[in-house]
């Protein structure tokens, strides 16, 4: 028996300290977590066929996504009994003094007493594409015991495009903005999120003004298979039903576990280099050395 085993019915159960301790487990970089990580979901799976969805959430620091996540969350789980909610948020941080870049940020709150409510922040270290490197793990565990997992990830160029290699669905917040600033989105990062969301609808004019524009833009920039465009105010409720709603029921695909050849390749590419990612392409390739190891960390201990 592992020293987590006892941990699995508390966590299934919600209870926080028991998440929160798993959690850290999934955030362990050292090499001795990945068994501990495999047999918690192997316990996790005998018990429990639950599945939550990875939503992506990004945006410019000040969009709106804390406020916007915590009233979500308290909508999705007043709609269903049975509901759990999950918020990760992952913080930039410098490399150089290893601390926060935004450390007063303000902070999705839940109240400790509500089980189907859970938040965790984590920082990025460093980590190209503003993802922490534990991101993907910690969603394996959360996926199993929450029905969606919301990550905020402040928007800071990469980060968008790197969101989408965990979510199974994620959002762009759009603050009210001047209209060519509007015009300046449409070169990169329209066409990576699956759903734009123009946050802070009620002060007016400005939301408009970017609702119109934002919409003009990706009929061009994406004709055909226009995403999902929302307007909301998490100060006045307004268009968070419909919201709620969407990510409710968006479809999961592989979910989470199906993302495991990609997250393996950058392991192989940090751990191993370029020697390291020759060798697993001799080998078959990711998908198919994850695949035949039996997961993720068979393929670790099997790559050595
Ligand atoms: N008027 C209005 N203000 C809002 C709304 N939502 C958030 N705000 C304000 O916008 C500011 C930023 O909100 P946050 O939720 O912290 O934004 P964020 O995107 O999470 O910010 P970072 O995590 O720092 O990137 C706060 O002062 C909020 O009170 C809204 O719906 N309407
Ligand atoms: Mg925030």
């Amino acid at each position: 028996m592992t020293t987590e085993e006892p941990l699995i019915p508390s966590a299934l159960a919600l209870h926080k300290r028991a998440v929160g301790h798993l959690v850290t487990v999934f955030e362990d970089p050292r090499a001795a977590a990945g068994p501990r990580r495999a047999r918690v979901l192997a316990a996790l799976d005998r018990t429990s066929a639950r599945r939550g969805r990875v939503i992506g959430v990004t945006g410019a620091p000040g969009a709106g996504k804390s406020t916007l996540l915590g009233e979500l969350a308290t909508r999705l789980i007043a709609a269903a009994p049975g509901r759990a909610v999950a918020v990760l948020a992952v913080d930039p941080s410098s490399p150089v003094s290893g601390g926060a870049l935004l450390g007063d940020r303000t902070r999705v709150r839940f109240p400790p007493d509500e089980r189907r409510l859970f938040f965790r922040s984590q920082a990025s270290a460093g980590e190209l594409g503003g993802l922490a490197r534990a991101t993907f793990q910690v969603c394996r565990l959360l996926t199993r015991l929450f029905d969606v997992v919301f990550v905020e990830t402040v928007g800071v160029g990469q980060s968008e495009i790197e969101i989408v290699r965990v979510a199974d669905r994620t959002y762009l917040i759009v603050p009210p903005l001047a209209g060519d600033h509007v015009q300046f989105m449409k070169a990169g990062i329209m066409e990576v999120p699956d759903g734009f969301i123009v946050s802070k609808a009620d002060v007016g004019d400005a939301a408009d003004a970017t609702f119109h524009a934002l919409r003009a833009s990706l009929r061009l920039s994406r004709p055909g298979h226009e995403p999902a465009l929302h307007r909301v105010s998490a100060r006045t409720g307004d268009g968070l039903d419909a919201l709620a709603a969407e990510i409710a029921t968006a479809p999961i695909g592989g979910g989470v576990d199906a993302r495991a050849p990609y997250f393996f390749e950058k392991w192989v590419a940090a751990e191993h280099g370029r020697r390291g990612l020759e060798r697993l392409a001799a080998a078959g390739g990711a998908a198919d050395f994850v695949d035949a190891s039996g997961g993720f960390e068979g393929a670790q201990a099997a790559f050595g």
